[in-house]
Parts: structure tokens; C-alpha cells; sequence
């Protein structure tokens, strides 16, 4: 059997952007939406028709998370049960609450990774040692990300339609020629610095198969790793990748037999965002149906101090 190549080898002649927004930069390729950038995509606001992308958080159906992860545990501490108990605090004038707390993964709903979250080599996004993430990450955390807000002009890249299917199938790949020919099909085309918005309808498939056939054999569809596609991406100036998957590119990649080589080649190496396990298939449905593919992009994932990442429900106004 061929020897296992490494991550680092995979990606020896991936370009990079750290220094490009200088040495202490830690929101990457946010940077391309500039102010100008966001004005002009507001003009792709056409009938003010709006959508959230996050998934239900606490679901009694179950929320898709990474394996090894759980989803959100919500707990009640007040209600009226607390009151009929005799348990519950007097207010003046009688008023009453019900009150809750919840404990969750910060990667483990609709969430943007901070650029520190993954790496290999010992560095980090921007050249940092990986020994920042410690305890907390003290550099390129998701803060920085939550405090610049994410607005751009999105385009939905409808997968499964593109292919006739409900959903991609397990470990179903595409490149990003495929989201070019795909765009082409939609009627719209790519632009740079486009927020990437990928509908492969896999995140539906937890939903409707039950969570023991979604995880069977795990292996996720979605991008994968070619020279050519984080090319792409850079001369794109892409800002941000927005998929309906957990880890928003093919579990392994076929070819190297690599782990998510992208989340180094983008995120660590390029500084793109990437926001995973979006709820898509209604915005599908009305982009379909209007033939509008494209639309302002708003997201603020939460202000997490130290975070690897934050929940975030992405608002779309077509
Ligand atoms: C992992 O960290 C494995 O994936 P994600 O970026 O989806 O959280």
C-alpha cells in the first residue's frame, strides 16, 4: 500500500495570504469585503424576500454535528412548574418567568470557525504557532470574525439540482468548474470576492433518514482538493464558504486519501471563512422557483471569547 502522503506535502506549493492584511490580521479573507464591496452587493437586493440559514439548535429531532461531537443540551432552571412547587422567586407585583441554559459544541450548529481552528506544521493561520490555541485561542479565535460581521453578495450554488438529485451521495465530490457550470445552468455567474453558498441537500438527509443511517459509514460530499481549485479561490479573492455539510468539503479526499485538506489549503493558508451545516433547501426553493440566484449575504457568528468557532443564523435578502 502507498505511504500516506501528509498534509504538508499535499499543499507544499499552496499559496498563501499570510502577511497580505499585515502580521496581526486574524479575519483573512473578510478583508476583501470592503465597504465598497458591501455597497455594491446591496444592489442585489431585488424584492427584500428574507431567509435564515441556521439550523434548529436543542432539536428534539437531533442536530448534525461533527462525529465525536453532540448537539445542544437545553435545560430549563425556571418555569411554571417551579411556581406550583412554591419554588419560584416572588416578584413584586407577581410577575412570574420561565428561564434556561444551554451547553453546546461552538462548532456544533450553523457556525463560522474561527481561522485558528484547524492547521498543520505547527502554524496557524498567519504564520502564528499553533501553541496559541492553548488553553483558548489567544490568535485568529472567532472574536475578531464576530466583531467584523460578514456581509457580502452571495450566489447559491445548487448542487444536488444541478445533478437531479435530492441529495449528493455519500463522498460525492465536485470541483470548482462544477460550481462554474453549475452557475452557468442557475443563469448567473461567479464574480469575485462572491460568498459561496453550496447546496449539496446532504444536511436534509439527517433530518429525513434518522441520525443512524446519516452517520453509517460517514463521508460527507462536497468539495475537493485540486492545485487548480485553491488557485481559484485565491484569484477569486472567495471570502467566505458557506455549505449544507458539516465540514464543507468531502470528508476524505479521494485522491491524496488526505482529511480535509481544504479547511488548510482555504482557511489556514488563505484565510477564507468557513461556515458550516447551513439550512439551505428553502432558499433553494425560492431561488428555483424566481430564477434569483444571488442576494446580500449578512452573518455575525456570536462574540465568543478565545473560540474555535460560534454559532450563527446567516441572514439572506433576495
Ligand atoms: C472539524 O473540526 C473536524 O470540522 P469542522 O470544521 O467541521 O468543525
Amino acid at each position: 500500500m502507498a505511504e500516506q502522503i501528509s498534509v504538508k506535502e499535499l499543499l507544499k506549493d499552496s499559496p498563501k495570504n499570510w502577511g497580505k492584511w499585515g502580521d496581526d490580521d486574524e479575519v483573512g479573507s473578510l478583508n476583501y469585503l470592503t465597504p465598497a464591496v458591501v455597497a455594491k452587493a446591496a444592489g442585489s437586493i431585488k424584492s427584500g424576500k428574507t431567509f435564515t440559514l441556521q439550523v434548529k439548535m436543542a432539536n428534539p429531532e437531533g442536530d448534525p454535528v461533527w462525529p465525536g461531537r453532540q448537539g445542544a443540551t437545553r435545560i430549563n432552571v425556571m418555569d411554571a412548574g417551579h411556581y406550583h412547587a412554591g419554588k419560584g422567586p416572588a416578584f413584586a407585583g407577581g410577575a412570574q418567568y420561565a428561564d434556561d441554559y444551554m451547553t453546546f459544541f461552538l462548532q456544533g450548529s450553523t457556525q463560522y470557525d474561527a481561522l485558528g481552528h484547524v492547521w498543520y506544521d505547527d502554524k496557524i493561520w498567519n504564520g502564528r504557532d499553533s501553541k496559541t490555541t492553548i488553553g483558548g485561542l489567544a490568535f485568529a479565535s472567532i472574536l475578531p470574525i464576530a466583531e467584523k460581521g460578514v456581509v457580502g453578495r452571495g450566489i447559491l450554488l445548487d448542487m444536488a439540482r444541478f445533478r437531479g438529485k435530492e441529495s449528493l451521495a455519500p463522498g460525492e465530490t465536485f470541483t470548482h468548474e462544477d460550481l462554474q457550470a453549475c452557475a452557468k445552468k442557475q443563469g448567473c455567474e461567479i464574480q469575485k470576492n462572491d460568498i459561496l453558498v453550496i447546496r449539496t441537500g446532504w444536511i436534509a438527509q439527517y433530518y429525513k433518514i434518522g441520525s443512524v443511517e446519516f452517520y453509517k459509514d460517514f463521508i460527507e460530499p462536497g468539495l475537493t482538493h485540486s492545485d487548480a481549485l485553491v488557485k481559484w479561490f485565491h484569484e477569486m479573492e472567495i471570502p467566505n464558504l458557506v455549505t449544507d455539510t458539516i465540514a464543507n468539503e468531502v470528508t476524505t479526499d479521494p485522491v491524496s486519501g488526505v482529511t480535509l485538506p481544504l479547511h488548510n489549503a482555504l482557511m489556514r493558508n488563505l484565510g477564507v471563512t468557513l461556515t458550516e451545516i447551513a439550512w439551505l433547501d428553502d432558499l433553494a426553493a425560492d431561488c428555483a422557483s424566481d430564477g434569483q440566484y444571488t442576494f446580500l449575504y449578512v452573518a455575525a457568528p456570536l462574540k465568543v471569547c478565545n473560540g474555535t468557532g460560534a454559532p450563527v443564523n446567516p441572514v439572506v435578502i433576495k
